[in-house]
């Protein structure tokens, strides 16, 4: 769709840029924080890239008000951070700590008087440990109403001072990769006790949303989701049948039951049939439909999608446009059902290369196009604003006399805001864009050197960087974007920048 002019985005636009606690704070066991799940993780060797972990971080519990200081003189409008749930209650339920609420309080009130808008997230993936051992965590109904006990503690005491929340930073993600692929805590290979844990970050989504609700009258609270697009192969019908597939398993599980209260009837379906589907009662039921319930936004992480083709066990294809014969041999008939249930989608479609895609440097797909089709997937299916809460570019950088000529990140965020502005154009509603990340931090399994902040920051995977601070050159691009509101001008790449 071509336009000759694209709309302004609005006025009071959230230019934003996102971190989260583990990934930034360090002091990881001061002023009475008690562990998180990560803390004992990140430690077992072998689990993190080159044993990483977020003792020191980039030492932000300690410099908050440096790096609130780098982004007011960036003119940030917004900044999104999480809460670390065991700061604040140690043993994940009971004592609060008073002392980890203060951090939040000040942090909030360093921002806020530096004019910039403070978005909370709840929970980015570092459950207290004390739940995990005591309950197995999110496997058990008892960290729901932990984490009810948490949010209500958040709420009292930020609840006035913070317009926008989010809930779960990408549930997919964390679910998976705890509980299916076995690379994040607590490293279980389990579909369907995924499935079953995951229901109960529902239901604590749905607890948190509505006791938001009752406490924060005037506050915004959504669930921030990783979201990747689905492309078919080709347009035969049955590449476009997997894509449908593919699309309900990988995103419509989440988003139908955060926005419409109920999982989608086709891998719902699909899940019963393999004996793997979560157990839904009447009170869940009651729970996530309630009108209470429902978000106020959604947030989006938008980092890249995929492709697929129909599956190889109807008509069987291979990458090279080969047609094999699978029927006799394919593993997934061969399999007894309890190992079919470990690989759901098998028989829904199975994942391909884009070639039309470049890639970044650890093979993440860049598909700034796909941005503007996820916005208007999202937003024509659950007509709610969005908040881009993540996206941006993790790359090597190279730091040669206090400059980082980071153009390709330049390149990326231009690409992307540009794709934005037309689906604000086409009649997306977009509250805010938050880049990710806003200083450099620890990504969870590629230690320091995936670098992604418009600020560099000296701090190594052998841990023992200055932690002194840096502006990339993509932080006066930035700057340059939020003081012209995104004019077309800069997103055409006409503006030069230092
Ligand atoms: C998202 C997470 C972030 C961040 C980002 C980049 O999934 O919400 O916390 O880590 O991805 O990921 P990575 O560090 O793996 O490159």
């Amino acid at each position: 769709m071509y336009y000759e002019k694209l709309d302004d985005f609005p006025k009071n636009f959230l230019w934003g840029a996102a971190s989260a606690a583990y990934q930034i704070e360090g002091a990881f066991d001061e002023d009475g924080k008690g562990p998180s799940v990560w803390d004992q993780y990140a430690k077992v060797p072998g689990n993190t890239f080159k044993g990483t972990n977020g003792d020191v971080a980039i030492d932000h519990y300690h410099r908050y008000k440096e790096d609130v200081a780098l982004m007011k003189e960036m003119g940030l409008k917004a900044y999104r951070f999480s809460i670390s749930w065991s700061r604040v209650l140690p043993e994940g339920e009971g004592r609060v700590n008073e002392a980890g609420l203060d951090f939040y309080r000040n942090l909030v009130r360093e921002l806020k008087a530096n004019g910039i808008e403070p978005v909370a997230t709840l929970y980015h993936w570092d459950l207290p440990l004390a739940l995990q051992e005591k309950y197995g965590g999110w496997e058990s109904r008892k960290t729901i109403a932990a984490f009810r006990e948490y949010c209500q503690v958040v709420f009292e005491a930020l609840g006035e001072d913070i317009r926008y929340w989010v809930t779960f930073n990408e549930q997919n993600v964390f679910t998976a990769m705890g509980y299916r692929w076995g690379n994040h805590p607590p490293k279980k290979h389990d579909v369907k006790l995924m499935f079953e844990m995951n229901h109960n970050v529902n239901l604590a989504n749905a607890v948190a949303v509505s006791l938001f609700h009752k406490m924060v009258p005037g506050g915004k609270i959504g669930p921030s989701f990783g979201y990747g697009g689905v492309y078919p192969k080709t347009c035969d019908p049955d590449d476009v049948l997997a894509s449908l597939n593919a699309d309900d398993f990988n995103n419509s599980w989440w988003l139908d039951v955060y926005c419409r209260g109920h999982y989608p009837a086709f891998t719902f379906k699909a899940l019963e049939r393999l004996g793997i589907a979560p157990e839904v009662t009447e009170d869940d039921r009651k729970l996530l439909e309630a009108a209470d319930a429902r978000p106020d936004f959604l947030g989006i992480n938008f980092y890249h999608g995929g492709t697929v083709q129909q599956n190889r066990i109807e008509k069987p294809v291979d990458d090279d446009g080969e047609e094999r014969d699978y029927s006799a041999t394919d593993p997934y008939l061969m399999q007894p059902k309890g190992d079919q249930a470990q690989n759901p989608e098998v028989p829904m479609f199975n994942s391909v290369k884009n070639p039309y895609l470049k890639t970044t440097q650890w093979g993440w797909e860049i598909d700034p196009v796909g941005f503007r089709v996820a916005l208007r997937e999202v937003y024509e299916k659950y007509e709610l604003p969005i908040m881009v809460t993540e996206n941006g570019l993790g790359a090597h950088d190279k730091f040669e006399d206090g400059r980082i000529h980071d153009d390709y990140r330049i390149e990326y965020l231009r690409q992307h805001i540009l794709e934005m502005k037309k689906a604000v154009t086409d009649g997306v509603e977009v509250l805010g864009y938050c880049a990710w990340s806003f200083t450099d931090l620890l990504s969870w399994l590629n230690g320091y050197s995936k670098r992604y902040g418009f600020v560099y920051v000296d701090q190594n995977d052998d841990q023992t960087g200055t932690l002194d601070r840096y502006r990339k050159d993509s932080f006066y691009w930035y700057e340059k974007l939020i003081e012209q509101n995104g004019s077309d001008e800069i997103l055409n790449g006409k503006e030069q920048t230092k």
